[in-house]
């Protein structure tokens, strides 16, 4: 008789015993783990560039499929037992290509700086010119900053945004027209505006370069429809999988109807291409757990519970900056069409860090950012960068924008910078607000958090705990 292979539950029973065995044999790890999910039941998480991860996606990403070792792509491995992998790699694929309308996907870059890297080597010979956004208007390193190796293996060059603070679409014709760049980068980390990748495309043609479109920050509302989606526009579109999308950490290269366009060679297909500057040209062995987080996020992704998402993390961002800006704070570009709003600590005499790091301490997270023309190194900066990704998957919506904007200005106001990093504020109002921000979440619990953890929350606040 044929030995039975598939065994329901396998998989739960597996992670089960896991955690048991982790909490047995390693208490202090597991502690920190549950520590974490504590956090960040009980934080007000304003990363622009952070998403929850579904709790499925999170048991898809600690699965066995982890001690999978498989190079190549499904149907082409150069090891063998990757029966399940195959079907989980085509899955993850055909279901980004189904997400994002795209006709080619590959779903194996461990990041999307790693996609970028792998985009960047199959159509740009070493020493080519690339074009991008800069660093301090709220590009990428990988959009050729000299921090990064694309600034190093090319020859980088870089437009800036225009005195509204958008992208300056003349300045990025004028330098396309006098450097010929082999590709020409869209995309951005700090940028609150609509990007209009069909004015790229149209310069990347006039010029005859390769449009890569990075849409990591705003992946989930392209998905969603909420922003235009580059991907029939572009030649080829990378992006993070955790940023916006709620998926595990890894990248994504999709591309559209530019799929079978010859490469630089005038014959191999950009698909073909770039499956080969995946592998073997700059990864070696796929992650198979993240693979299948990545179908997962997927999946989740397609859901109508994931557009209402993104219609709300687009509307409160609206709503944050409004308020923020009645408050007095100064916002770039005035508002934003997107999850971002960039807010100049200048005038509060705080620098970037400084808010930054008043902010954490009372629970609440949002991220210093050089602002255009900031005179303050990287690590000081003037410029604080707010997300409201997870406060919509919190269920926030605009209406409680103004308790937001009032907790961060309440803590602002309060804090007194003494150095360009060091700074001072009452304790009593710390533990005042940090307690605010507690039952704040307690009211909009995360996805990821257990009945158990909202009562616990609950009644410490209320002062009936044990
Ligand atoms: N690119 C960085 C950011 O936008 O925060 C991290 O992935």
């Amino acid at each position: 008789m044929e030995r039975q292979l598939v065994v329901d539950g396998a998989q739960g029973e597996l992670l089960r015993i896991g955690w048991e065995s982790l909490q047995d044999t390693d208490p202090e790890l597991a502690a920190l783990l549950d520590a974490e999910v504590g956090q960040q039941n009980a934080t007000l998480a304003m990363i622009a560039s952070a998403s929850i991860a579904d709790p499925s996606v999170l048991a898809a990403g600690g699965a066995a499929l982890s001690n999978v070792t498989a190079e190549g792509y499904p149907g082409a491995r150069y090891h063998p037992g990757a029966q399940q992998f195959d079907q989980v790699e085509n899955m993850a694929v055909e279901r980004a290509k189904q997400l994002f309308g795209a006709r080619y996907a590959n779903v194996q870059p461990h990041s999307c700086s790693s996609a970028n890297l792998a985009v960047l080597a199959a159509l740009v010979p070493p020493g080519g010119t690339i074009l991008g956004l800069d660093l301090d208007a709220g590009g990428h390193l990988t959009h050729g900053s000299r921090a990064s190796v694309t600034g190093r293996h090319y020859h980088a060059v870089h437009y800036g945004l225009d005195e509204a603070g958008r992208i300056d679409y003349a300045q990025v014709e004028a330098l396309a027209r006098e450097h010929r760049p082999k590709v020409i980068i869209a995309g951005a980390s700090a940028y609150p505006r609509t990007v209009d990748f069909a004015r790229f495309r149209a310069i990347a043609d006039q010029v005859g370069a390769y449009l890569l479109a990075d849409i990591s920050h705003i992946a989930g509302l392209v998905a969603a429809g909420v922003h235009p989606s580059p991907v029939d526009l572009a030649h080829i579109t990378t992006m993070s999988t955790y940023k916006q999308l709620g998926g595990p950490r890894g990248g994504l290269i999709l591309s559209g109807r530019e799929y079978q366009t010859p490469g630089p060679d005038g014959r191999t297909p950009l698909g073909r291409l770039i499956q080969r500057a995946v592998f073997p040209q700059s990864q070696g062995t796929p992650s198979p757990a993240s693979i299948a987080a990545k179908a997962r996020a997927f999946s989740v992704a397609a859901g109508p519970g994931f557009r209402q998402t993104a219609r709300l993390i687009v509307e409160s961002a609206s709503a944050l900056a409004g308020e923020l800006s009645s408050l007095g704070y100064r916002i770039l570009t005035g508002g934003t069409d997107n999850h971002i709003v960039l807010l100049d600590t200048t005038d509060t005499g705080l620098t970037g860090v400084i808010a930054e790091r008043a902010l954490e301490e009372c629970g609440i997270l949002a991220n210093r950012n050089r602002i255009p023309g900031d005179t303050k190194p990287p690590l000081v900066t003037s410029g604080l960068r707010l997300g409201t990704n997870i406060l919509a998957q919190r269920g926030m919506g605009p209406e409680q924008m103004a308790e937001c904007a009032q907790l961060l200005h309440t803590v602002l106001k309060a804090t007194t910078a003494l150095t360009d990093t060091e700074y001072r504020i009452d304790p009593a109002l710390v533990a005042t607000i940090r307690e605010e921000v507690r039952w704040l979440c307690a009211r909009h619990p995360l996805p990821i958090e257990s009945p158990s953890s909202i009562t616990s929350v609950g009644t410490t606040l209320i002062g009936v705990g044990p």
